[in-house]
């Protein structure tokens, strides 16, 4: 990497640095969040293994007593600035909720996989601050959560929010969300608004029933018993982050000297249950509407991102939808949210077909895993070269490459360090 690349991706984590944290985003996202501290920790590590752990120490200190790590740690200096914020959950109101102000929800379960990676890159730092001991400890708290409240019949976790999936509006929350008549009402706070461009955010009416799910788990105490909740979807991305942080927690275990045969034996379950998400036809896994009983048959990343996965017997498949007209890997900007020939495609909005850079880092480092060297490289490249480009965007058009969303993006920044040079 050029000294004026790691200097940009430096100089933004450092403005986006609160202390104990980075901030996705300065204006449009001013507080932490879950799955991003583990992907800027992933991009951290490279220039400083310290604040990596710091990074993942002040999410885990936000753990609640079930063991959930929060969607969001809010700073609640900053609440207008942010829609919805701790004014909204008033989590010091809930049971089980930390010291500190959170979101009740969650994200998807990056953290075991961010914990190792982040201590493989200074064993000796790590080891004098205890960071594997007390993140095992807080890791099996959170996979306990997921395993034992959030699994269903199926053997595939459940997620209650489509913030949870952290792909906003993917058009696998579309019929979901219309089966769900009641709506937060007309008054639909948007200071997202002030940071970035309407057509590149949700819509109005999507927001409307995002906070009306949210205040409905809220006021049910986010204890997950509200038996008439109207929002309970698989999808293929968490479950399979789950398996691969599962796998994380294995090796984690066999460092501590801890049993890690009961990881692995869960790891084969979860990847079993994955199954019953793949969709032949389209050649990816779908997501699961387990209240309508409905699989939501769209190609989106997240169907892909199960290449993670070791030993998943669908590698084949995948790879060739990945190179097929649907997301053109090498051919197209990252890889797209949304399938490029799709009617619901959309190349500005969000989730809908804009690529990202975070599920872009996670199929370059499947493609790594799997021996597939050149392909992971040339994706971490073109990764590298956008963000510095285009000042670290959120995300881009897949056609012309262009920034999309807001700029100076914590994970587009810290994951451009991670090359596979
Ligand atoms: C986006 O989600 C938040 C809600 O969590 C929002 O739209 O306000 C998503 O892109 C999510 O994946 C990401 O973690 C978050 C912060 O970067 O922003």
């Amino acid at each position: 990497m050029s000294d004026r690349a790691l200097r940009a991706a430096t100089q933004v984590l450092a403005e986006n640095w609160r202390g104990t944290y980075t901030v996705p985003a300065a204006g449009l996202y001013p507080h932490q969040w879950s799955w991003d501290s583990a992907f800027i920790a992933i991009g951290l590590r490279h220039i400083s293994p310290r604040r990596a752990q710091q990074e993942l120490d002040a999410i885990f200190s936000a753990q609640w007593d079930d063991g959930r790590l929060p969607q969001i740690v809010f700073n609640p200096r900053l609440d207008v600035q942010y829609s919805p914020g701790a004014s909204f959950w008033h989590s010091e109101r809930i049971p089980g909720s930390p010291a500190v102000p959170t979101s009740g929800l969650i994200q998807p379960p990056n953290h075991a996989l961010a914990t190792l990676l982040v201590h493989q890159s200074d064993p000796e730092t790590s080891e004098r601050r205890r960071f594997l001991s007390r993140s095992y400890e807080s890791l099996l708290g959170w996979h306990d959560y997921l395993e034992q409240r959030r699994t269903g019949a199926s053997g595939l976790v459940h997620i209650v929010h489509p913030w949870e999936s952290g792909m906003d509006n993917s058009p696998f929350w579309d019929a979901p969300l219309a089966a769900i008549g009641a709506s937060f009402g007309s008054d639909i706070p948007r200071p997202d608004l002030n940071h970035a461009d309407a057509s590149h955010r949700p819509s109005n009416a999507e927001y409307g029933k995002y906070l009306y799910l949210a205040a409905r788990y809220r006021d049910h105490d986010c204890d997950d018993r509200d038996d008439a909740y109207p929002f309970i979807l698989e999808d293929p991305a968490v479950h399979a982050l789950l398996i691969r942080s599962e796998w994380a927690m294995a090796q984690l275990a066999d460092l501590l000297g801890a049993d890690s045969a009961g990881h692995r034996r869960k790891a084969r379950e979860l990847t079993d249950a994955l199954e019953s998400l793949w969709d032949d036809e389209l050649g990816c896994y779908v997501a699961n509407d387990v209240v309508a009983g409905a699989k939501q048959r769209f190609r989106t990343v997240s169907g892909l991102i199960p290449l993670l996965v070791p030993d998943l017997p669908r590698t084949d498949e995948l790879l060739r939808t990945l190179s097929s007209e649907h997301f053109r890997l090498g051919g197209t900007a990252l890889v797209p949210s949304h399938d490029l020939t799709a009617a619901t495609f959309d190349s500005a909005r969000y989730w809908r077909g804009p690529s990202w850079f975070n599920t872009a880092w996670l199929i370059a480092e499947a493609l790594h895993e799997r021996g597939f060297s050149d392909a992971a490289r040339a994706l971490a490249t073109q990764m590298a070269d956008l963000g510095l480009d285009h000042d670290f965007p959120e995300y881009v058009d897949p056609h012309s490459g262009e920034p999309r969303g807001t700029q100076r993006f914590s994970w587009t920044a810290a994951l451009s360090l991670d090359l596979y040079e």
